[in-house]
C-alpha cells in the first residue's frame, strides 16, 4: 500500500492537550519492553490527559495512516506494547488517565480510568471497604487498561477469575477515533454481541480502553498463607484436590514453585530464603481467604497439612502465623521473575493444560528438553490451581554470561517447538495469561485452526479496517 508522507509532528501537537514526546532520549523508554527483547521506532509518544485527547490522537493517526501503539505500564511479557521498526507509529500512553470515577458499594463496582495502576485500583477499593481481587506481582506498575487488554491472570484467578471475569463494562476509543461509552455496571446484559469481551484480551489491536467498570468483593475477614514442600507436580495435584475438598471456595491461591526458583531468589535477594531446613524439588504456596476469621483459617490449614503429611503427599509444611511471615512467603513467589531475569536472558513459556494433566506435561516435557538440550535449566512455577505454568528456560550454569546470550537465544525456536508441541498434545494453550504480542504471534498461528485464524482476521478487519491499531501484534501480517 502507498502511504502518505509522514506529516509534520506539529500537526499532532496541535491536535490534543497533553504531553507529546519527540526528543529521542525521552522517547527511548517507550520504544523497548522491560525485558529488552524488542526495540521499535516511533514518531512520538503522546500522553493525553483526557479521553477526548485520546480520541484526537487516534483520529490524527487514522487520517495520516500512522499506527497507534497503546501503552500502559509497559510491564507486558510479550512485546505487545513496543512499536514495530517501521518508524510510522505513535505510542499512545494512557499513563495520565488516572481518575477513579465512581465506587458503588451496593452494586459492588468501581469505575476507573485506564492509566490507574492495579495497586491504585486495589487501594481505592480497600479504602471503600471492598476487595478488587486481581493480583499480579507487577501491580505497582501495570495499569488496569493493560490488565484488561492482556486479560491478565495472576495469583487469585482460582477464586475470582481473570481480568475478563472481573470486568463489567468498558469505555473504548475505536480505531476511527469515536468513543464507545460501554461503562455498564450490569451483571446481566444479553443485548447482542459482547463488544466488551472483544476488546478484553485484544492487546491494543482493536481499540484503546480508556476506562472500565470492575467488580468488587467483600474484604475477607482473614487471609492465611502456607507453604508445602513436595516431590513433584503429581503430589501438588493431589494436595490441590485435598485443599479444594477441605477449603472449597476459600482457597484463593495455589502456586507451584520449583526448587531452582527459590535458589535463584535466594541468590539475587539474599534476605529471602527457603522456609525449610532441607530443599525439596517442588513447593506449593497456598492462600485461604476466610470469612470466619484467622483462627478458623489457620486451623483449617493446619488440619489440611497434617493430613497431607500423614498420607505422604507433602514432605514438610509451614503455616504463616503473622502478616510478616505471610508476606515473606509471598515475596519468595513474587521475586521469581526478577531473580530469573537477573540471571540473564531466558526463554519464557506461559502455558496452560487441563489441571489434571500438569504432572504428566511437566514430566514428559522436562525429559524431552533434557535430552535435546543438555544442561538447560527449567525455571518452572506458576498458577497450578488454574492449570497455568510459567515453564521458563535458562541457559546451562556454565553458559550464562552475556557472551553466551546469542548462542542460547538461537535455541529459542527449537525449545519453543518442543514445549509448545507438548502443550498442544495435552490439549493446552501456548499463552495462558501473557498474550501473544510479538513473541507468540507466529507460534499461535501454527496451533490455531484455519477457521479460527480467519474469524480473528474478520474481527480485526471489521473493527480496524485501516489496520492502524498496534500492527504486527496478535495476528501475523497478511
Ligand atoms: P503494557 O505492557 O503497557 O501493554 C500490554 C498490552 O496491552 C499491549 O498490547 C498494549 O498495547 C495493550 N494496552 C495497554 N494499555 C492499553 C489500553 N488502555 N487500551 C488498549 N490496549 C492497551 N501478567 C499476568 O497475567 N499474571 C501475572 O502474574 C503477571 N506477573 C508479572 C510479574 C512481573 C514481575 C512482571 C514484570 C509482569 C507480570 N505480568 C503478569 C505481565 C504484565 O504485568 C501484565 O501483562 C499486565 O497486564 C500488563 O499491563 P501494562 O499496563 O504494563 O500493559
Ligand atoms: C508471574 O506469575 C508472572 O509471576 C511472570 O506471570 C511469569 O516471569 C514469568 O514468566
Ligand atoms: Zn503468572
Amino acid at each position: 500500500m502507498d502511504l502518505p508522507a509522514l506529516p509534520p509532528i506539529d500537526s499532532l501537537r496541535g491536535a490534543f492537550a497533553g504531553r507529546l514526546i519527540t526528543d529521542p532520549r525521552d522517547l527511548e523508554p517507550f520504544l523497548v519492553d522491560w525485558r529488552r527483547r524488542y526495540f521499535g521506532r516511533a514518531i512520538a509518544a503522546a500522553i493525553p490527559d483526557t479521553v477526548e485527547g485520546v480520541a484526537a490522537v487516534v483520529r490524527w493517526c487514522a487520517e495520516q495512516r500512522v499506527a497507534v501503539v497503546p501503552q500502559g505500564g509497559n510491564t507486558g511479557m510479550s512485546g505487545a506494547a513496543t512499536p514495530d521498526d517501521s518508524g510510522r507509529s505513535v505510542v499512545l500512553s494512557l499513563a495520565r488517565l488516572k481518575r477513579v470515577r465512581a465506587i458503588d458499594t451496593v452494586n459492588n463496582s468501581i469505575t476507573v480510568e485506564a492509566g490507574c495502576t492495579l495497586a491504585e485500583v486495589r487501594a481505592a477499593a480497600q479504602a471503600a471497604g471492598r476487595l478488587f481481587p486481581l493480583s499480579l506481582p507487577s501491580e505497582g506498575s501495570c495499569t488496569i487498561g493493560g490488565n484488561l487488554s492482556t486479560n491478565a491472570g495472576g495469583v487469585a484467578v482460582l477464586r475470582y477469575g481473570n481480568a475478563r471475569e472481573l470486568c463489567l463494562g468498558l469505555e473504548v476509543v475505536t480505531a476511527d477515533g469515536e468513543t464507545w461509552h460501554g461503562l455498564r455496571g450490569l451483571r446481566k446484559d444479553n443485548t447482542g454481541y459482547d463488544l466488551r469481551d472483544l476488546f478484553v484480551g485484544s492487546e491494543g489491536t482493536l481499540g484503546v480502553i480508556t476506562a472500565a467498570t470492575l467488580k468488587l468483593y467483600p474484604l475477607p475477614a482473614a487471609q492465611v498463607t502456607a507453604m508445602a514442600a513436595l516431590d513433584d507436580p503429581h503430589a501438588a495435584l493431589r494436595l490441590l484436590e485435598q485443599a479444594q475438598s477441605a477449603l472449597g471456595s476459600s482457597l484463593t491461591a495455589f502456586e507451584l514453585i520449583s526448587d531452582l526458583c527459590l535458589e535463584l531468589v535466594a541468590k539475587h535477594f539474599p534476605d529471602h530464603r527457603r522456609p525449610f531446613a532441607q530443599p525439596s524439588p517442588y513447593y506449593v504456596l497456598l492462600e485461604t481467604s476466610d470469612s470466619e476469621g484467622e483462627a478458623h483459617a489457620t486451623a483449617a490449614f493446619e488440619a489440611l497439612m497434617e493430613r497431607a503429611l500423614d498420607t505422604g503427599i507433602v514432605r514438610d509444611a509451614v503455616v504463616a502465623t503473622s502478616g510478616a511471615q505471610s508476606r515473606a512467603l509471598w515475596a519468595l513467589r513474587e521475586l521469581i521473575s526478577e531473580a530469573q531475569s537477573a540471571t540473564g536472558k531466558n526463554i519464557k513459556h506461559d502455558v496452560s493444560v487441563p489441571i489434571s494433566s500438569i504432572g504428566d506435561f511437566v514430566e514428559r516435557t522436562n525429559a524431552e528438553l533434557a535430552q535435546r538440550f543438555p544442561g538447560i535449566r527449567l525455571v518452572v512455577f506458576g498458577h497450578l490451581g488454574d492449570g497455568n505454568l510459567h515453564y521458563n528456560v535458562s541457559p546451562p550454569v556454565d553458559r550464562c554470561g552475556p557472551e553466551h546470550e546469542a548462542e542460547f537465544l538461537a535455541l529459542q525456536p527449537a525449545i519453543n517447538r518442543v514445549t509448545h508441541d507438548s502443550v498442544h498434545a495435552f490439549g493446552g494453550s501456548i499463552s495462558a495469561e501473557h498474550g501473544l504480542g510479538q513473541l507468540r504471534r507466529d507460534e499461535s498461528a501454527r496451533y490455531k485452526s484455519a477457521i479460527e485464524m480467519a474469524l480473528m482476521r474478520r474481527v480485526k478487519q471489521a473493527l480496524d479496517p485501516l489496520g492502524i491499531m498496534n500492527p504486527g501484534k496478535v495476528l501475523p501480517p497478511g
